[in-house]
């Protein structure tokens, strides 16, 4: 791994005859996370630069090329780079306090309406300069690294005005200078009311929705939109208008969506072409066939599940009956799911939801690649893709999955480049 504070390359910063560079990954057994999932015995991968060139059979490997380099994997599975599709990892302090209290019996939702939860969170990120949010933010982004994470996906949330969601947003970009993986930032303004607008909900989501999102668009800050539709979040109508100024200015929208109850989030999602739908614990058969028909991913977070005490599953028969695309998340972040394990969550995700660890799998690869809408970059190993994947001391796939707070992570390989 790069180490901190030292910007690794993105491709088209690498010298010219380094990003041409043909690199063979040999002896290995691949698991593609295609459309038909195909595995591979005895496969190989041939990398240019930052690219997938080729995959398939050794044996089939075209005579024509000449790769500079050739690696022998010794027979190791290999998977697509895994994808942290779903957050909130740019946040300061911890909330082990409002834990405790939970522990004794008070609810996330009581804790939330008293002016903890995500406003506790807040008053610590509005206090944080820039370097202090990075420094806090890195272990965790280093966590999922470790795990073979190469395209993480963080949301604002807890600045809650223009300027503390903007040093956010920066944070998270900046990340990806720091160590080698690709972020995706999504504008969160809509998480909670700020106190600035306390009892007037309509005043705060305008002016996100007229005011912070064109400026924040404009700065090149934002890769998509998200509203918390909950009860103690923001309405459906409220959703509606976000989603109008977003369309208006070509920002791809998603949802926290149908967590503590249902409100029809994920209805409107649905019919505005949401990415993804995320949490889902109140949706139903509606909810599945309308994310399924409109290609919206519904977006599972066990964690949060788990960690909130949850009683209520997502409909995971509903969403495989409807053909739904399901992906995997961490839900990163320090009130509901304070973890940082995307292998946890794919164990959390077979085990409390029923998922097969194939659907696991799909979960935090093909799926969450579309659920940030990188399907034509990320997510498979096929040819055309980046050259992100992850090299596993694992003796058939379905181990992932399976262990639930043990990593056999041996090796990565981001955009071409073995990076640990
Ligand atoms: N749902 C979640 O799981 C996170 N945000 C949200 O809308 C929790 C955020 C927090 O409690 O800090
Ligand atoms: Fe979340």
């Amino acid at each position: 791994m790069a180490p901190v504070g030292k910007p690794f390359p993105t491709p088209a910063e690498l010298p010219f005859d380094m990003a041409d560079t043909l690199h063979l990954w040999r002896n290995a057994r691949i698991a593609a996370c295609d459309p038909a999932m195909t595995r591979l015995a005895q496969g190989a991968l041939l990398t240019r630069g930052s690219r997938i060139e080729w995959v398939g059979a050794e044996r089939d490997l075209p005579g024509e090329y000449r790769p500079d380099e050739a690696h022998d994997l010794r027979g190791a599975w290999v998977t697509p780079g895994l994808i942290d599709c779903h957050t909130h990892l740019v946040f300061c302090g911890n909330r082990a306090a409002e834990y405790a209290e939970r522990l004794r019996g008070r609810s996330y939702e009581e804790i939330a309406r008293k002016g903890g939860g995500i406003l506790s969170t807040m008053r610590a990120v509005r206090a944080a300069s820039e370097q202090q949010l990075s420094d806090e933010s890195l272990p965790r982004l280093e966590s999922l690294l470790a795990e073979g994470v190469t395209t993480v996906e963080i949301k604002s949330g807890y600045g809650l005005t223009l300027k503390d969601e903007a040093k956010m947003l920066r944070v998270a970009r900046s990340l990806a200078h720091a160590l080698p993986v690709t972020i995706t930032t999504t504008l969160l303004a809509a998480h909670t009311l700020p106190p600035e607008y306390a009892g007037d909900p309509d005043a705060y989501i305008k002016d996100v929705a007229e005011l912070w999102l064109p400026a924040l668009h404009e700065e090149g800050l934002i890769d998509a939109v998200d509203i918390f539709c909950e009860k103690i979040g923001f309405s459906v109508e409220h959703a509606r208008r976000l989603y109008d100024s977003a369309g208006r200015l070509g920002i791809p929208v998603k949802m926290h969506a149908e967590q503590l109850s249902n409100l029809g989030g994920s209805l409107l999602a649905a019919s505005r072409g949401a990415l993804s739908c995320d949490h889902l614990e109140y949706a139903g058969a509606p909810e599945a066939e309308a994310l399924a028909a409109a290609g919206t991913v519904a977006v599972l977070l066990p964690v949060a599940f788990f960690c909130l005490a949850q009683e209520r599953k997502p409909p995971v028969a509903a969403l495989r009956h409807a053909g739904a695309e399901v992906a995997i998340a961490t839900d990163c972040n320090p009130g509901s799911a304070p973890g940082s394990s995307l292998l946890l969550a794919m164990s959390m995700a077979t085990r409390l939801f029923g998922l097969t660890c194939e659907e696991a799998l799909a979960g935090v690869t093909r799926h969450a690649a579309r659920a940030l809408g990188m399907q034509g970059e990320r997510g498979m190993l096929t040819a055309g893709k980046a050259a992100d994947f992850v090299v596993w001391s694992i003796g058939e796939p379905e181990e992932l999955g399976y262990w639930s707070g043990f990593n056999p992570c041996r090796s990565v390989i981001k955009a071409g480049r073995r990076v640990s």
